[in-house]
């Protein structure tokens, strides 16, 4: 009897030992970030990380990868890459993953988001209302894990020609896209010639001045890229909005034990804060700037318009007059990609954007 307690104490104590090595934790996690590291999103990448690192005690070691590298510089394959495991985390965008999760070209839909008295409210009642669920979802039915929101921001258009007034103005123009197709179809619809390029090459693009211009968050990219370098005419036209979200390969998720999943949830709800409160400063009533000094994090640019025309910037606002011809001329594009995201998600985020 004895010897029979004493072996099934000691198969017990080799299963215990076998699930702490299959239990192991990697010595380091890659984290796929599309920018760079001075980008509000490369920023909130590492604000995640060193919270995960530092409330683990350094158990769970996230190290951001900057500039796509960890795809080649192809940023539309991250979510293969990460089904894989050849990633463990990505604070994703829905623009980089759309063209496999159809339902995340939503907010790329054009002058929809935006078209609303309160944009910022608008963005955040989708992501906690019924339509976020249904885009976590299609997220998970892929088999990844989703861990939390954040932002890159909307997206307004800077060129070297300009300025801007009207959809004509647009005309011919070589406007820099990623290669997404809601993009193409958008710009193709205002008159323009969308070129499509990698972010991890766009630079190099401007630089040679081969496209007249580009589109991208005030805030989380044209000023870190200093993009009046290149371009003199800012269009502030907020088009579309691009949410950004943390997510992880699903094995590596179930690797970590209950304690850590909960930390790692906590610092995610602190990175969307952060991460928003960085694209919304300036343009918000007050609230980025109000969460920033609480947290004691106010970055040098807290006036990003005066900063664009401080560099020589010509910044166009639209009057809503003028957003309408831009909305008019795109309402082909809504119709057509409304059926391809599909109609039960635009409702429902119509519905949770007039109940914020
Ligand atoms: O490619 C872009 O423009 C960027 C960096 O904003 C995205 O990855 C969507």
């Amino acid at each position: 009897m004895k010897h029979l307690i004493g072996k099934a104490l000691f198969t017990l104590a080799c299963a215990g030992l076998m699930t702490a090595v299959s239990a192991a934790y990697k010595a380091e996690y890659k984290l796929s970030v599309v920018p760079g590291a001075t980008s509000g999103w490369g920023q909130t990448a590492t604000f995640f990380a060193d919270c995960v690192r530092n409330k683990t005690d350094g158990r769970v070691n996230i190290k951001p990868y900057f500039g796509a590298q960890l795809m080649a510089g192809k940023q539309t394959s991250e979510l293969l890459l990460v089904r894989r495991g050849a990633i463990d985390f990505a604070l994703a965008s829905t623009i980089n993953w759309s063209p496999q999760i159809k339902e995340l070209n939503l907010t790329a839909l054009p002058f929809f988001v935006a078209n609303n008295p309160n944009r910022y409210k608008a963005m955040d009642a989708i992501e906690a209302g019924k339509s976020g669920k249904m885009l976590q979802d299609a997220i998970e039915k892929t088999g990844v894990k989703f861990i939390g929101w954040s932002e890159n921001g909307f997206r307004e258009l800077t060129t070297s020609k300009g300025p801007i007034n009207k959809p004509e103005d647009m005309k011919g123009m070589k406007l820099r896209v990623c290669g997404t197709p809601i993009f193409i179809d958008i710009f193709t619809a205002l008159g323009a010639n969308p070129q499509a390029i990698n972010w991890s090459e766009a630079v190099t693009g401007f630089q040679q001045g081969i496209v007249d211009g580009q589109e991208n968050p005030t805030n989380g990219i044209n000023i870190p890229m200093k993009m009046w370098t290149w371009h003199k005419h800012m269009t502030d036209w907020h088009y579309m909005i691009d949410p950004l979200f943390l997510t992880a390969n699903k094995k590596v998720w179930n690797g970590f034990s209950k304690e850590d999943q909960k930390i790692i949830l906590e610092c995610a709800a602190e990175a969307e804060l952060y991460g928003k409160a960085l694209s919304r400063l300036g343009f918000d009533n007050g609230e980025a700037l109000a969460y920033l000094q609480k947290i004691g994090k106010v970055p040098a640019v807290s006036d990003p318009n005066a900063e664009l025309k401080k560099n020589g910037m010509e910044v166009t606002s639209f009057t809503p007059e003028q957003i309408q011809a831009f909305y008019k001329a795109t309402q082909q594009v809504r119709d057509n990609w409304t059926k391809k995201i599909g109609p039960e998600l635009v409702k429902a985020a119509e519905a949770d954007m007039k109940a914020a």
